[in-house]
Formats: structure tokens, C-alpha cells, sequence
């Protein structure tokens, strides 16, 4: 296949960038915030950062259409059909949205043409197919007396999302959302915004009535008038740790609000002397630490390994680096490409210094680099000798890093896998069933593999424990969270 330079397209495309409430756009006031794409510091259409009085304004749209029974009261039928039509539609414009993700955010156009947009409108469909399979329960109770619990929408549903997948976090919060009758207002990364107002245009063209589905676009504090607003029913975050707590916050001091929370994590991968399959080990860790420059919230960042097998598998992930070289995100051929800031670069970039200061060392890697001038890139890493009460071992810096972390045997892998405040997922690699097992079912995290990584399909939760948050996208335990479980008794007699 031939390489294609999106760069031409780029050029001469101009992004609606204005909010989209009860099915319009919206000029708002106040201040602007200003954009530079990561790829080569070109800049990029300001968006308005949305206060108080305007996030108040799509609150009160997204009620009023909750109220009026617009989607929830339609038949499930009709609600699913609409759903199917918004993926299609999602589908059938992908080269725009992935443009948008791409200079915006940096990620390969490739990865997010033929990854991020369809995962994105599939979760849609998915969560459309499921609506009409959620059965209510019927209590065994008393004779002379019916108790059933049925499930009802919240309401009205805030979601505030990142920018590292910016498709797949917008579908994993409104698919479920709006599949459950409810209105929405979503509130993007303001590194990631152009995609989600496309998103809100396709799901009016689709039939999602007005109001149903509203994009107020800004910055943390747009999420936390959002976060705080006394009419939103349930508030639905993917992001950083310490914004997750100050969710919770905002929710506690306002209306007692659902919350979810999706906190990122620092996730270990244990490589037990007991395995044969390093080189496949070696493949599957490359893959789910050096893609998107690293900004997984599951990246496989810390390497637990028994000493005797770590000079055998250092060499074999080695090798595996020159397929994660970051390289112009404009191009069709390139998979990895920028990073989402250079102060995220920056924050990668100090982390490493760090470690080296402190004794760990460069195996491979360790710098910025620009094969597009003034772009945000750094290689894929590894530095050895890292102890696991090091900030890079502790932290999760979001960037292509892998910390090699020696132990003598299983026990201490466990224990240092467990020793950090995050559990989103783990791994554990080692050909001995009653090993595997047992370290599996001791390791503190959302999501668990064995002689695997990066597993991920729509009919599985995904979620962490500790401070990686509460909650779960994906699956129909996920659906659940977007209803509220209603007790009704009925006496007959
Ligand atoms: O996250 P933030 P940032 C981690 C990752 C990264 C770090 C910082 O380690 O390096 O977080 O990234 C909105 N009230 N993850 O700054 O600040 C914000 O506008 C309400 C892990 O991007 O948590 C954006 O929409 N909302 C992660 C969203 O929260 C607020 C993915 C996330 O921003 C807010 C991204 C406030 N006070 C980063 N402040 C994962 N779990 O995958 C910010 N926001």
C-alpha cells in the first residue's frame, strides 16, 4: 500500500469548533482556549472554555428534553435503530474525524482510521444491540405482594472524557448512556475537541432529537461546573487520579450525584523465569507500552522480572523498539506518532532524568526527538535498575517508558506488583498453571492476563480498584451504571 500525506487536507481544513446545544451550535462569550497542534506546533482553531451560566445552559436542554420523553420514551425499537444510524454514520465520515483526532491530539491517522473511530462506533452499536436485553427482576416476596426493580435512566448524564482515545472514551460513556434513555451533556478534553462536535452533528443527523446529546467544550473548569451542577444526575470521568477526587468532591458538596471514575493506573507486567514464550511476551509488551507514545491508561509501564530471564528478554524487547519509532502522524504508513503536548513531553522527559539520577539506567531510548520539526515525540524506552519506590515506578507519566523492576522469585513479583497505589491491569507470564493461578487471583487489578496483554473486547468490564477508580465502562455491567434501580411493591390481595 502506498503511503498518503494527509498533511494537504490538514492544511486547508477549518473544524466547527463551537459547542453543540439542544441541537445547536452555540457562540459562547468568555475566554478562549488556545491551540497548537503536537505534531509541529502549527496552530489550530481556539475553542471557547464554557463557564458556569453556559454549562447551565446545556444542563438545562439536556432536562428539558429528558423531561419531555424524546428518547427515553421511545420505543426501544425506534431508540436502537437511531443508535445503528449514528454508528454508520460515525463510520462513513472516519477520514474527518480521524483528521481532527490526528492534529489535534498527534495519534497516527492510520491507528485512528482504522482503530480508534470504528472501536468507537462499534461500542455505539454495541450498546444499541444490548438495550432492549436488559431484563427487570421480580422479587421472590410475600404472598398478597408483587415487589418488582426495574431499572430507569438517571437523567440527566455529565461524562468528561481525555484526550488519549478521544473516539473510544466518547462512545464507552454516551453509547451506554443514551442506550439507557438518558440525556447527556459530554464535556471533551480540550486537546480533543473537534471530534466530539462532529460526533454531536452525526447524532442529530442520525435522529438523537435535540437536547438528547449536548458538547460543551473547556477546561477543568467547564468539567467541574459541570461535575457540580445540582441537576446532573450521575457523573461519568475518565482522566487523571487527582481530578477523580475532586469529582467525587464536586459531587459530594452539590446533589450526592452517581459518580464513575476511570483513573489511569501504572500496571504490571510480571515475566516469571517459568515462561517460554519471552519473545511472544516481549511482542505483546512492545505493543501495549509503545503505542500511543505510551498514553494508555493500562500501559504495561513496569516490567517485574526474575532475575534469569531479564538479559534474555531485555534483548528480545529490543528488538521489538524500531516498530514504535514515533514518526509524522500525517502520514498513512506511520503507526506511532506524537505525543498530545510538549508539556506532556516535558513531564516525560523530567520523569526519566529522575530516574537516571537516582541510579536507574538507559537500555534503549530515552530522548526527545523530532522527525517533524517542532513535533512533540519521544523514543520508546527502557531503563533497567529502577527500584519500585521510584517516582517512575509509582507514578503513572503517561509516555512510551518501560521501568524494569528485578525480583529473585514469585512472591516479591506479587508483592511488588501489588506496592503502588493503582489497579487497572496486570500480567503475569509463566508456562506453570498452579503459578499462574495463584499470582493471578493474588494481583490487586481491574483486568488481569495470563500469558497475555492488552485483551479487550465490548462484552468485558473494564475498570480498575485502589485508586484507579470505581466503576466500569464496557459490557452490560456498564449499561447498568446509567439507570437507576427502582424498587416498586404492588399488593393484590
Ligand atoms: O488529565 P485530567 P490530563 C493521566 C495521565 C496524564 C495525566 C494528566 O497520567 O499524564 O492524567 O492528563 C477534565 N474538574 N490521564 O491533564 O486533568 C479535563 O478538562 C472537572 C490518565 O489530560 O485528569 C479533561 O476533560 N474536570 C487518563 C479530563 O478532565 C476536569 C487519561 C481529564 O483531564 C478538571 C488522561 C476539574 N477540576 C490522563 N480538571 C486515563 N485514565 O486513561 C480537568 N478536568
Amino acid at each position: 500500500m502506498s503511503t498518503i500525506d494527509w498533511s494537504v487536507q490538514a492544511d486547508t481544513f477549518k473544524p466547527e469548533v463551537r459547542s453543540l446545544i439542544n441541537g445547536q451550535h452555540f457562540d459562547a462569550d468568555g475566554e478562549l482556549y488556545k491551540k497548537t497542534s503536537p505534531i509541529d506546533l502549527r496552530s489550530l482553531s481556539d475553542i471557547a472554555i464554557l463557564n458556569e451560566k453556559e454549562v447551565n445552559i446545556a444542563v438545562n436542554a439536556a432536562r428539558k428534553a429528558y423531561n419531555s420523553r424524546c428518547w427515553a420514551g421511545l420505543p426501544l425499537t425506534k431508540r436502537k435503530e437511531i443508535l445503528f444510524k449514528f454508528s454508520d454514520l460515525i463510520n462513513q465520515h472516519v477520514g474527518t474525524l480521524a483528521l481532527l483526532d490526528c492534529l489535534e491530539m498527534g495519534k497516527s491517522i492510520h491507528n485512528l482510521m482504522y482503530d480508534d473511530i470504528p472501536t468507537g462506533a462499534a461500542s455505539i452499536r454495541w450498546f444499541a444491540e444490548a438495550l432492549d436485553k436488559v431484563y427487570d427482576h421480580c422479587a421472590p416476596a410475600r404472598d398478597g405482594a408483587l415487589g418488582t426493580i426495574t431499572s430507569e435512566p438517571l437523567g440527566v448524564v455529565g461524562a468528561i472524557i481525555p484526550w488519549n482515545y478521544p473516539m473510544i472514551m466518547l462512545a464507552w460513556k454516551i453509547a451506554p448512556a443514551l442506550a439507557m434513555g438518558n440525556s447527556v451533556v459530554l464535556k471533551p478534553a480540550e486537546q480533543s475537541t473537534y471530534s466530539a462536535i462532529k460526533v454531536a452533528e452525526l447524532a442529530l443527523e442520525a435522529g438523537i432529537p435535540p437536547g438528547v446529546f449536548n458538547v460543551v467544550t473547556g477546561d477543568g473548569r467547564t468539567g467541574q461546573a459541570l461535575a457540580s451542577h445540582m441537576d446532573v444526575d450521575g457523573i461519568f470521568f475518565t482522566g487523571s487520579t487527582e481530578v477523580g477526587k475532586l469529582i467525587m468532591q464536586y459531587a459530594a458538596q452539590s446533589n450526592l450525584k452517581k459518580v464513575a471514575l476511570e483513573c489511569g493506573g501504572k500496571s504490571p507486567f510480571i515475566v516469571l523465569n517459568s515462561s517460554k514464550q519471552l519473545e511472544y511476551a516481549a511482542q505483546s509488551m512492545a505493543r501495549h507500552v509503545y503505542f500511543n507514545q505510551g498514553q494508555i491508561c493500562s500501559a504495561a509501564s513496569r516490567l517485574i522480572i526474575q532475575a534469569e530471564c531479564e538479559a534474555e528478554f531485555l534483548a528480545l524487547l529490543k528488538q521489538q523498539i524500531n516498530q514504535y519509532q514515533p514518526a509524522n502522524p500525517l502520514l498513512t504508513d506511520t503507526r506511532v506518532g506524537a505525543m498530545v503536548s510538549h508539556q506532556q513531553l516535558d513531564k516525560v522527559v523530567n520523569y526519566v532524568e529522575m530516574a537516571v539520577q537516582s541510579g536507574a539506567e538507559v537500555f534503549a531510548g530515552g530522548k526527545a526527538v523530532e522527525p517533524v520539526k517542532n513535533g512533540a515525540f519521544y523514543q520508546p524506552t527502557i531503563l533497567t535498575g529502577v527500584r519500585n519506590d521510584m517516582p517512575i515506578a509509582q507514578e503513572e507519566i503517561f509516555g512510551p517508558v518501560v521501568s524494569v523492576i528485578r525480583v529473585k522469585d514469585t512472591a516479591e513479583a506479587v508483592q511488588v506488583a501489588n506496592q503502588t497505589k493503582y489497579g487497572l491491569a496486570a500480567a503475569v507470564w509463566t508456562d506453570d498453571f498452579n503459578t499462574a493461578h495463584q499470582v493471578a487471583s493474588q494481583l490487586r487489578a481491574g483486568t488481569v492476563h495470563v500469558n497475555a496483554y492488552g485483551e479487550d473486547d465490548a462484552t468485558v468490564p473494564f475498570g480498575g480498584m485502589k485508586q484507579s477508580g470505581l466503576g466500569k465502562d464496557k459490557s452490560i455491567w456498564s449499561l447498568q451504571q446509567y439507570a437507576e434501580m427502582k424498587t416498586t411493591w404492588f399488593r393484590y390481595s
